[in-house]
C-alpha cells in the first residue's frame, strides 16, 4: 500500500524531492512564451502562494477558483493555491459566466485567478466582493504579476493534513449538473505513484504533451504532477488542433502523448506529414478507445495506444494495458494499487463472460462535494463509475457502454459503441455517434450519426451501404434503421461524445 506522512502538503513534496534530487536546472514546463526549470517554477509557485496568503489575506482550507488555458502561469496558479494550504478550484477554459457563477458558489469559492484572455466571462459572472487576480496581463497595474514582484521566495507551506482537501474538480457534466469531487494531498501524489510508474512508464527523460485541460484531472495528471513527480518536462499548449499536437510533438521532441480517441483519429490522418519518432507512448483517456482507431494509429505511427479508462471521481486512471499487455478490445487490466470487478442488479460480483456494472476500489475515490448521489456512486468502498464492462476468463475488462447509454431495441440490449466501432472500419467514416432514438414500435432504434471523410457524398446510397456493412460485421439486428449525416459531432472540451445532444435532435 502506498504510505505518505501523515502531516502532507503534495506541492511542497514535489517540490522538495525535486529539490533533493538535483533537478532544480531541468526543464519543467515548455509554454508557448516561456520556458520554467524546476526552480523557476518553485518560485513563482513561492510567489503565487504568498499574494494569496499575505496580500489576499487567505487562510488554510479557503478555496480558489483557477481559470486558464494550458500554460505556465496556469499551471503555477493551481500549484500555488495548494502550497498555500488552500483548495484548488480549476474550471474549464469554455465554461460561461452562469456556469462559472455555479461553481463559485458551489465550492464557497473565496477568491479568483484568471489569465486576462479569459476574463470577459468572469467579469459577466456573479460574484459579490470575491477578490480577483488577472495573470498574463502585461502592462495591467494590479496583475498577479505585480502582486508577485512584492514577495520574496521561499515560502513555507502551512501544515496540513494528508487528508485534508486540496482540489474540488468539476465533472465535465455531459449529462445534467456538474458535480464537484473532493481530492486530497495524498491523491495527488498517489495517482503518480499508481498509472505512470506501473503501466506507462514514466522517467526523468520524458517529455510530456498532450490536449486535455489542466482544469480537467486527465490533464492535471498527465501534463502536470506525473512529469513533475519523476523530473521530466511537460509541454503545454494554448491553441490545440491535431495539426499544432502534432507540430509541437516533432518540434520538442515530445516521448509521451496524451488525449482522446477523437483526436487520435484525426492525427492518424496527418501523421505521415511529421517526424515522430521520438514519441513512445500515446495514451488514450475520456472516451472508449475504438480498435478501427487502435489500429489506424498502429499503421500511420508504429505505435501501440495505451487505452486507460479513468474518472474525475477517481481523479486518473485506473484500469489499463500497454505493451505486451494490451489486449485489443479489451481497456485492460486494473491499475497495480487498484483493484476492479464486474456487479450486477444485486450488487453482487459476476464472473466472465456477464455485462455488467463496473465496480473500482483503490487509493484515491469519489468524494462528492455535498450531492446526494454519493449514495449511488460507491457502495462499502467501492466506487460504481456508471459504465458496463465486461471481464474475461484472464481478468481483462471490455467497456461496452455508459449504463444509461444502453440500447434497447425490439427487447435486445445494443451497446452504442459496437455500432460504432464497426462504422469506424468503413473507409467513408470519419466519425461516428450512436443512440437509441425513441420508437413507439421497437422502444427505441440504433440511430447512427455520421461523419464522412472529405469528397464523400451524403447520400441515400451512401447511407445503404454503411448498413449493409454494420450487418456484415456484427449481429444483423445491430445495425443502424437511421442513418444521418452531419459535418461534425457535439463535443465536451475534454473531446467526449455529447450523446444526449444527439439523442435530442430534432429529426
Ligand atoms: C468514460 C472511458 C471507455 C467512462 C478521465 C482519464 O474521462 C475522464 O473523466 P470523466 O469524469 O469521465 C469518466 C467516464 O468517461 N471513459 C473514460 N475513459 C474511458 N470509457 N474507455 C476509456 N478509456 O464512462 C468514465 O466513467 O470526464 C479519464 C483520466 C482522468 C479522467 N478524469
Amino acid at each position: 500500500e502506498l504510505q505518505y506522512p501523515p502531516r502532507l502538503n503534495c506541492v511542497a513534496e514535489l517540490f522538495e524531492v525535486a529539490r533533493l534530487r538535483g533537478w532544480d536546472q531541468r526543464t519543467a514546463l515548455i509554454g508557448a512564451r516561456e520556458r520554467l526549470t524546476y526552480a523557476q517554477l518553485r518560485e513563482r509557485v513561492d510567489r503565487i502562494a504568498q499574494v494569496l496568503r499575505r496580500d489576499l489575506g487567505l487562510a488554510t482550507g479557503n478555496r480558489v477558483l483557477v481559470r486558464g488555458a494550458n500554460c505556465p502561469m496556469m499551471a503555477a496558479c493551481i500549484l500555488a493555491v495548494i502550497k498555500a494550504g488552500c483548495i484548488a478550484v480549476p474550471t474549464m477554459p469554455l465554461l460561461r459566466a452562469r456556469e462559472l457563477g455555479t461553481i463559485a458558489e458551489r465550492a464557497r469559492v473565496d477568491a479568483v485567478l484568471c489569465a486576462a484572455s479569459l476574463r470577459f466571462e468572469v467579469d459577466a459572472m456573479e460574484r459579490p466582493g470575491l477578490p480577483l487576480l488577472l495573470f498574463d496581463d502585461p502592462g495591467a497595474a494590479d496583475s498577479l504579476e505585480a502582486r508577485m514582484a512584492g514577495h520574496d521566495a521561499p515560502f513555507a507551506a502551512p501544515d496540513t493534513a494528508a487528508d485534508d482537501v486540496c482540489l474540488i474538480s468539476f465533472t465535465s457534466g455531459t449529462t445534467g449538473v456538474p458535480k464537484g469531487t473532493m481530492h486530497f494531498h495524498r491523491d495527488l501524489l498517489a495517482i503518480c505513484d499508481c498509472f505512470p510508474r506501473h503501466t506507462l512508464g514514466s522517467s526523468i527523460d520524458d517529455i510530456f504533451i498532450g490536449t486535455p485541460p489542466l482544469a480537467f484531472t486527465f490533464g492535471l495528471g498527465g501534463l502536470l504532477l506525473f512529469p513533475l513527480r519523476v523530473g521530466a518536462s511537460a509541454v503545454l499548449i494554448e491553441k490545440l488542433s491535431p495539426e499544432t499536437l502534432l507540430a509541437a510533438i516533432q518540434e520538442h521532441h515530445a516521448t509521451v502523448c496524451f488525449t482522446a480517441p477523437t483526436f487520435y483519429r484525426q492525427m492518424a490522418q496527418l501523421a505521415p506529414r511529421f517526424d515522430l519518432s521520438t514519441l513512445g507512448r500515446t495514451v488514450s483517456a475520456g472516451e472508449a478507445l475504438p480498435l478501427a482507431t487502435r489500429e489506424a494509429w498502429q499503421d500511420a505511427t508504429g505505435l501501440a495506444m495505451i487505452d486507460g479508462i479513468g474518472a474525475t471521481e477517481m481523479l486518473h486512471i485506473f484500469i489499463s494495458a500497454a505493451g505486451s499487455e494490451v489486449r485489443p478490445g479489451a481497456t485492460g487490466k486494473p491499475v497495480p494499487g487498484y483493484v476492479a470487478c464486474i456487479l450486477d442488479e444485486d450488487d453482487r460480483p459476476v464472473g466472465p463472460g456477464t455485462i455488467g456494472r463496473l465496480a473500482v476500489k483503490g487509493p484515491t475515490g469519489c468524494r462528492y462535494l455535498s450531492d446526494p448521489r454519493q449514495r449511488d456512486y460507491v457502495i462499502d468502498g467501492w466506487n460504481l463509475t456508471g459504465d458496463a464492462y465486461e471481464m474475461d476468463a484472464d481478468g481483462y475488462f471490455y467497456y461496452r457502454s455508459r449504463l444509461d447509454d444502453m440500447i434497447i431495441s425490439a427487447g435486445y440490449n445494443i451497446a452504442g459503441a459496437e455500432v460504432e466501432e464497426a462504422l469506424l472500419h468503413h473507409p467513408a467514416v470519419a466519425e461516428c455517434g450512436v443512440v437509441g432514438r425513441q420508437d413507439p414500435e421497437r422502444g427505441q432504434v440504433v440511430e447512427a450519426h455520421v461523419v464522412l471523410k472529405p469528397g464523400v457524398e451524403a447520400s441515400g446510397d451512401t447511407a445503404l451501404a454503411l448498413q449493409e456493412f454494420v450487418k456484415a460485421q456484427i449481429a444483423p439486428y445491430k445495425y443502424p434503421r437511421v442513418v444521418r449525416f452531419r459535418e461534425q459531432l457535439p463535443r465536451t472540451e475534454t473531446g467526449k461524445l455529447q450523446r444526449f445532444k444527439l439523442r435530442n435532435d430534432a429529426v
